[in-house]
């Protein structure tokens, strides 16, 4: 039995303690809907719930059936406990409004109900990713409440459907990681000030995508790869899980960097991952644990949003790395990155390729 160790209820209610204890409470119905999803999810095939719909999301994007019981989950557990002025989601084109019946507060909820659903089908880890802002009176939200920057978030967290089930969250004061004790139905917590190494040798990035990304990304994944017979002198991995929330665990827990960065497959979208509910949280969580999370051209909690479901280019996890990708894009930028691509070694160079768009 686990007595004695902290669940998450006694230690959201001390660390929001004061000025935040309502949102303390909207913590706890968020880790209510995320067991009532880890049940969802761990039935597998057995759900029923299986396959896609032949409907699309605001991103264009098929849904499967538990992008939007997940979606459900997350709006009945929260709607009625009165410290929400809304909330938005990737699965909803415009924001919630909190039902006439319940009272209203001042919290805005974000989420990825389901993040990594295309792997749900295969039963690899997914995810469910949350952000928490606040507006300046209790009411009902507009969207443009929700246009914050990511500096602004006052918790983040996700929990990951794993071998077992983890609620990993922030409140301002470090990156902190619960397990569900399936046989209490409580989340102790099993991972204290998370810390992500400072250094790796693991990197994960989607490779079918190489020659859609800008020269800068395309010098440092060259570098890792050329391994101990390049300028980086040792060897490196890679991973790739296809679901943001596992690399993003995987970080927490042993260091690397992953990348979903800015490539010209589709120049709309600067990117893959959407920023309010999926870059902003993590970024928050990778912060708090001593990592860093940038668009590759600035902190991507520095990003002042423009849209509610807008993408950003995403570099986060070990802060050596990211440091270092930074610094190539602004070699890039400057131009003095110029001798591993000038024209004189074109045919020769390590980083322009025939499909490359970018000069
Ligand atoms: P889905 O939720 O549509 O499966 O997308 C997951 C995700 O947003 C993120 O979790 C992954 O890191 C990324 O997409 C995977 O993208 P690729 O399928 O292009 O590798």
């Amino acid at each position: 039995m686990q007595f004695g160790r902290t669940t998450l209820s006694k230690f959201v209610i001390e660390q929001t303690r004061g000025q935040h204890s309502e949102m303390g409470a909207l913590l706890i119905d968020v880790a209510a809907a995320v067991k009532t999803i880890s049940a969802l999810v761990g039935k597998g095939a057995l759900s029923g719930y299986s396959g896609a719909l032949d409907s699309t999301n605001v991103q264009g994007e098929v849904q499967k059936k538990l992008d939007v019981l997940t979606n459900e989950a997350l709006l009945r557990h929260c709607e009625w406990g009165g410290q929400l002025a809304g909330m938005a989601s990737e699965e909803m084109d415009e924001p919630y409004r909190i039902p006439d019946q319940y009272p209203r507060g001042r919290y805005l909820l974000i989420f990825d109900p389901l993040d990594g659903s295309s792997n749900s089908d295969v039963n690899v880890s997914v995810g469910t990713i949350f952000s928490i802002l606040q507006r300046e009176t209790a009411g009902d939200a507009e969207t443009a409440d929700y246009l914050q920057p990511g500096d602004r978030q006052i918790a983040a967290g996700y929990a990951i459907y794993g071998p077992s089930t983890m609620l990993v969250l922030t409140v301002g004061s470090g990156t902190h990681g619960f397990t569900l004790d399936r046989e209490s139905g409580n989340f102790i917590l099993t991972h204290a000030d998370i810390r992500v190494p400072e250094e790796t040798r693991e990197f994960a990035i989607n490779s079918s995508n190489e020659r859609f990304w800008e020269p800068p990304v395309q010098r440092y994944v060259s570098e890792c790869k050329a391994g101990k017979t390049g300028i980086r002198g040792v060897d490196f991995n890679m991973r790739w899980i296809a679901s943001m929330v596992a690399e993003v665990h995987r970080i927490l827990m042993r260091g690397g960097i992953f990348m979903y960065p800015k490539d010209s497959k589709d120049p709309a979208k600067p990117g893959r991952l959407r920023l309010l509910y999926e870059a902003n949280p993590m970024a928050m969580l990778i912060e708090q644990a001593g990592g860093a999370a940038s668009t590759g051209r600035g902190r991507i909690l520095g990003v002042a949003p423009e849209d509610l479901h807008q993408r950003v280019p995403v570099l986060l996890g070990s802060k050596q790395e990211v440091e270092r990708v930074e610094r190539y894009h602004q070699e890039y930028d400057s131009g003095t990155d110029r001798p591993f691509v000038s024209p004189l070694f074109a045919e020769r160079s390590l980083y322009r390729t025939e499909n490359s768009n970018f000069q």
